[in-house]
């Protein structure tokens, strides 16, 4: 396996020793700060590599910032045709870019794929977008007299991403902040630099191909240090984070006292509720990838199922069976459903909840533990694990990294919202019914409070297409498609007179 990683490595243009190298300008570390990466996957140091310092962070802003004064010129479809580029390439680059995904962070390769795929996808939509950032005409109430608003770009939009989707979520703010007109700086997370500098080093090509600033897109490789500074910086015109609710809440705390602009994607709970009139095959399919997909480390992971009590037993059975056939092990091996966790941390979170929820009553009736022997020697192979729970448990309440799902029962529907709106956070939410009544209450305003609700449909796995995000201490902001675009630039109100009067708005009188 070693081999083919070094190879991996290699045509992203990785060098193989231990030493990650860049020939973009714009990632910074002159070996002053060295940070070991490694695989979960088997323990094995992969590269180390440089983070940057607060002087480092200080010359990528300077040209990001000389980049902008060039790219905001370039015309929208022109920018578009630089991110199609970068999709093509995404596409020549896919199973690389994605068995390193896998590699680095420990997804699945059918999974690390399937992100690279949502990377090509946002390219595609963004492309579109291009020729497409519309504005209203509205009719003034003066005579000869225009009124419309256009849509100009920010500046500098800073994204932090996390380790769970080390490179998509990066994709989704990148691909439309360019055709919106911005540079972008990423700050990805600590725990999988490597993908990200991949990344850049493929849209670092796509810009000297075209004669274009590398600025345009920068990448920044630090700790939360840096992101402290990009939250505090008043260059940064928009700063979109993805990560904990905690480190979220830094985030609008510091931006918000520079009243600056972000777009906070944190922590979910997302409940499936199962009524009486679910298709319990479908449903099966999509609570048991819902929770163990990733190893249950998706925002969107399923972490709660609220199931009706007629049906309970007979899906708590079919859940058990199901378990008992998930193959965990080397997520590069195709036949694995399931790979490890990120690190140590994250199995002393995992065993920690474990153990709450034992004390808080929790009953598990699949239980956990950590994997052991050569095949799992990074420590980082858990089982998932299944718990009868309360939702008003404080461990129920609290989202947690890991392949830990819980089950409860409901008796009307109303009780099953009630339960599922009752968590801190509102990402995602599914109902299985074929019933349409149901799944249009579940629906309806006195329905799911979530930013995502889905119809026979799990938690996790959505479409680029939507508006991602969801309410709550989930932070309230939207990225990737639908008209999610509009946060990444400012909106201009312009009104135009060409009469040869100049009458005031609300019929005022001001005669000299
Ligand atoms: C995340 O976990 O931060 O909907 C993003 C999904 C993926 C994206 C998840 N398309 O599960």
């Amino acid at each position: 396996m070693e081999n083919s990683i070094n190879v991996t490595l290699k045509k992203l243009g990785l060098l193989a020793q231990n030493k990650a190298t860049s020939t973009g300008e714009n990632w910074f570390g002159a070996e002053k700060n060295l940070q070991a990466i490694i695989s979960p996957v088997n323990g094995n140091l992969i590269a180390e590599v440089d983070m940057a310092t607060a002087d480092d962070y200080d010359a990528v802003v300077q040209k990001s910032k000389e980049a902008f004064s060039t790219w905001k010129n370039v015309p929208a479809p022109q920018r578009g045709e630089i991110v199609r580029q970068l999709g093509q390439e995404l596409r020549n680059h896919k199973e690389d870019l994605g068995k390193l995904v896998s590699y680095e962070m420990g997804k699945s390769l059918q999974e690390g794929w399937g992100e690279v795929q949502e990377m090509i996808d946002i390219c595609d939509f963004a492309v579109g977008l291009s020729r497409q950032l519309y504005g209203l005409t509205m009719h003034s109430e003066r005579p000869q007299h225009r009124m419309y608003e256009q849509w100009h770009p920010l500046g500098v939009v800073g994204i932090i991403s996390a380790f769970n989707f080390p490179v998509a979520v990066w994709s989704w703010n990148a691909a439309l902040a360019w055709v919106c007109g911005n540079v972008s700086i990423w700050k990805p997370s600590e725990k999988t630099p490597l993908t990200a500098i991949a990344c850049q080093k493929i849209m670092a090509k796509v810009l000297k191909a075209n004669n274009l600033p590398e600025g345009i897109s920068c990448l920044v490789l630090g700790d939360k240090n840096i992101g402290e500074l990009m939250a505090k910086d008043p260059n940064i015109a928009l700063l979109s984070a993805t990560g904990s609710t905690k480190m979220g809440k830094s985030v609008a705390t510091n931006v918000g006292a520079r009243l600056g602009k972000h777009i906070l994607e944190l922590g979910g709970n997302n409940a499936i509720i199962i009524t009486e009139n679910a298709d319990l095959d479908m449903t099966l399919i999509g609570a048991v990838f819902g929770a163990v997909g990733t190893a249950g480390q998706r925002c969107t992971s399923t972490r709660r199922l609220i199931i009706h009590e007629s049906i309970y037993n007979v899906f708590k059975a079919k859940l058990v069976k199901a378990y008992a056939q998930l193959k965990i092990g080397n997520p590069l091996d195709t036949v694995n459903h399931v790979g490890p966790l990120i690190d140590k941390t994250a199995v002393k979170n995992y065993l920690d909840a474990i153990d709450q929820c034992k004390l808080q009553g929790g009953n598990f009736i699949v239980e956990g533990g950590v994997l052991e022997g050569e095949d799992f020697k990074s420590g980082c192979y858990v089982k998932p694990c299944i718990a009868e729970a309360k939702n008003e448990m404080e461990i129920v309440q609290h989202e947690t990294f890991a392949p830990i799902l819980y089950l409860m029962k409901y008796k009307t529907l109303d009780e099953a919202i009630e339960m599922q709106n009752a968590v801190p956070q509102g990402l995602s939410s599914a109902i299985m019914t074929t019933n349409m009544r149901e799944a249009e209450h579940f629906l309806s305003v006195n329905g799911s409070d979530c930013g995502i609700a889905n119809v026979n449909i799990g938690t996790s796995g959505a479409e680029i297409g939507g508006a991602f995000g969801g309410e709550k201490e989930t932070g309230g902001g939207r990225e990737s498609g639908s008209d999610a675009w509009k946060a990444y630039m400012r909106r201009q109100t312009n009104t135009i007179n060409y009469s040869t009067a100049l009458p005031l708005a609300q019929g005022i009188k001001f005669d000299l």
